[in-house]
């Protein structure tokens, strides 16, 4: 299975090295492990996602490393002022770009950093444009995990299933912001365990959300029935007794095809879809809660 993805860029100069670190980790970027080997220096700046994007037909419009960001308005203040303060002035215009609409509902701008090579390195910044306007007239939850906390809960039987679920889970919390450091995964024999393992972290008040994750194949599963209504009333239970909202990530099939299909094949992530369920359910609780605290 894929793991992870790494762009190599050579920059010309050590300085330049140093100054656009600096700069990338003030952005956001996580500080990864680098390297010095007496012959040059490496540094990994990590991202919680990466996406490799062919193309044919026609040159791309972007520049080939691009970075999604929230904010993308404070990311380009920051850039700014970064390239005020370190190049001349007069340069900044042509090096900056103002951020554009695309076509592919987004904004995005350019900024090409002279970096001792003749090409300069160049990123694109960009940011998805949010498609709803106005006020909408139920309470909706937003999809911003920022600043969220969550507790996972995943079986290890049937790890070729819940492997994915779980992988699917943390891509939607990262997608939406949530930080690597608020998010706890607890591992546990079976989707039997689930139940106790939720309660036990929801109980420690630590978790905005518990998400769920578990496989049960009714071939392979003995008394599957009564495990899978144990499971979901003891998820359900937990979530009632504790109030803290809890994603429901547990399959149910028939066979193990039919739950590879539910984790990233052709059914969609269902530990995906469980995560943002959770983001979406606190931050609903948020906004009754914030709403009670205004009346
Ligand atoms: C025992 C069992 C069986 C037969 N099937 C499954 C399954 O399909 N999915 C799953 O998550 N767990 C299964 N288990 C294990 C139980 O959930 C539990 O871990 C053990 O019975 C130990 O308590």
């Amino acid at each position: 299975m894929i793991k992870g993805m790494t762009l190599v860029r050579e920059i010309g100069s050590a300085d330049a090295f140093d100054r656009l670190n600096r700069l990338l980790l003030s952005l956001g970027f996580e500080q990864g492990r680098g390297w010095d080997d007496g012959t040059g220096r490496g540094a990994a700046l990590l991202a919680p996602l990466g996406n490799l994007e062919l193309m044919t037909g026609r040159a791309p419009a972007v520049p080939a490393i691009l970075i999604e960001v929230n904010g993308l308005d404070a990311i380009h203040t920051a850039v700014h002022q970064w390239m005020m303060a370190n190049l001349r002035s007069e340069e900044v215009e042509s090096l900056l770009g103002a951020p554009e609409l695309t076509h592919w509902n987004s904004r995005l701008f350019t900024v090409k950093f002279p970096d001792g090579t003749p090409e300069g390195l160049r990123l694109g910044f960009w940011q998805s444009e949010n498609p709803l306007h106005g006020k909408p007239v139920a309470i909706e939850g937003d999809l911003s995990a920022a600043g969220m906390r969550f507790g996972i809960v995943t079986a290890r039987w049937n790890a070729v299933i819940t492997d994915r679920l779980l992988q699917g889970a943390l891509d939607a919390i990262y997608r939406s912001g949530g930080a690597k450091a608020d998010v706890e995964i607890v591992r546990v024999p079976g989707a039997w365990e689930v139940p106790s393992a939720a309660r036990s972290l929801a109980e420690t008040k630590r978790f905005d959300a518990i998400v769920t994750l578990a496989c049960l194949i009714r071939g392979e599963t003995a008394h599957y029935e009564a495990i899978y209504n144990e499971v979901a009333r003891g998820i359900g239970q937990s979530q009632q007794d504790t109030g803290i909202p809890h994603a429901f990530g547990v399959l149910t099939c028939e066979t193990l095809e039919q739950a590879l299909d539910r984790a990233g094949i052709k059914a969609g992530n269902k530990g995906f879809e469980a995560a943002i369920a959770a983001i979406e359910m606190v931050s609903i609780q948020r906004k009754i809660k914030a709403q009670e605290g205004g009346k």
